[in-house]
């Protein structure tokens, strides 16, 4: 689930030489990559209505300053026109002509982004401080920050959030969805071309908004099929420490460290990690823990204390300050091999 690239979420902002470069040329949009090419037409129509009508007004403006100005201090007015039918008519009608194109072009065109075609494929974004969960229609396996769709094929998804406002921001697919927790929005585009592409968060969300942030990968339908997320390995102890540490990376690490150091939430090592080492054995740590009705309850970490927290954070919350105060956004939907990896990799932080 967890591919070789992910995913230090960091690890965008520290490598971006792995990142497809976004388009630096002033004024000019990504290179398009999807089917929506009515953003780019309306773009530029808009751009050059604007521009031609910045040169004409400053222009003629600046000439009369120029030309009618006043030449010595009692020159009288050379005329006092108050108003001129025809050209107010002119100027009236072929701005409304103008703004009357960019109405239906658009309407028409938001239309088409509404509703998507019967046969696209269904997907669902989960978004969350601060990563992106993806879920693949016909697979149990999710993937994060990382997201594999097949080219000339439509991708529709929903859209949800679990803690506070997000936005699915594609520039390459011309996508743009606020992200509203609560609510159920939809999205969906056809890319056109194979390649990667970038998925910003565009409403700020928090302390790593800026590093909230997925990567796109177009692959032709043979690549699609091979399923190139599904690839969470889990058959030796060694290889789900990995991969709970690959998920850790990519979900949890912006607010737990692994070796005591504190953060928005407690770290998940040191000495006052989860786990303990007991000559060869591995024990739960006593945690004071506040209840959802504010009453307070000692418990010793164990598997079931560990999912709940995951799944339900406010069930049990640590009670220690300042964790006490900060909140978790909920994982629930992680699915149990994930979730049994990531206690895998907890376990293996334990120390004496
Ligand atoms: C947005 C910040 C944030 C993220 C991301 C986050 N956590 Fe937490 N976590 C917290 C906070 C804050 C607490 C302490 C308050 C509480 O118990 O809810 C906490 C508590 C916990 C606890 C209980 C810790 C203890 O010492 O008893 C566990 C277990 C846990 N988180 C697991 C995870 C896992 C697994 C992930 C990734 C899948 C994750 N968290 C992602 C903020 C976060
Ligand atoms: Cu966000």
């Amino acid at each position: 689930m967890i591919s070789t690239l992910i995913q230090d979420p960091k690890n965008y902002v520290e490598n971006p030489a792995k990142l497809p470069v976004l388009s630096d040329k002033w004024g000019q949009l990504e290179p398009l990559a999807s089917t929506f090419d009515h953003v780019d037409g309306l773009f530029y129509f808009t751009y050059v209505v604007c521009i031609f009508f910045f040169v004409l007004i400053t222009g003629v403006l600046a000439l009369s300053v120029v030309k009618y100005r006043r030449k010595t201090f009692d020159q009288p007015a050379a005329s006092n026109v108050t108003h001129n039918t025809p050209l107010e008519v002119i100027w009236t009608i072929i701005p409304l002509i103008i703004v009357m194109v960019m109405f239906v072009w658009g309407w028409k065109g938001s239309n088409d982004m509404l509703v998507a075609p019967a046969d696209a494929r269904q997907y669902k974004a989960v978004a969350k401080q601060w990563n992106w969960a993806f879920s693949y229609p016909g697979s149990k396996v999710q993937s994060y920050n990382e997201l594999w769709l097949e080219v000339d094929k439509s991708a529709a998804f929903t859209l949800q959030s679990t803690d506070v406002l997000h936005a699915f921001f594609l520039p390459g697919m011309r996508v743009k969805r606020d992200v509203v927790p609560g609510r159920q929005q939809t999205a969906w585009f056809r890319p056109t071309k194979t390649g990667d592409y970038h998925l910003f968060c565009a409403e700020y969300c928090g302390q790593d908004h800026s590093k909230m942030y997925a990567l796109v990968h177009v692959v032709t339908a043979d690549e699609y099929a091979k399923k190139p997320w599904d690839v969470l390995k889990d058959s030796t102890p060694a290889e789900s420490i990995a991969s709970g540490e690959n998920i850790y990376k990519a979900l949890c690490i912006s607010c737990h460290s692994v070796h005591g150091t504190p953060g928005t939430g407690p770290s998940w090592g040191g000495a006052k990690g989860l786990f303990a080492k007991d000559g060869d054995n591995v024990i739960g740590r006593a945690r004071e823990v506040v209840l959802a009705d504010g009453s307070t309850q000692t418990v010793t970490v164990d598997e079931a204390y560990i999912k709940e927290s995951i799944a339900m954070p406010n069930a049990k919350k640590v009670a220690e300050l300042p964790y006490r105060n900060n909140n978790m956004s909920a994982f629930a939907d992680l699915d149990e091999r994930s979730v049994n990896c990531l206690i895998a990799y907890m376990k293996s932080l334990a120390s004496n």
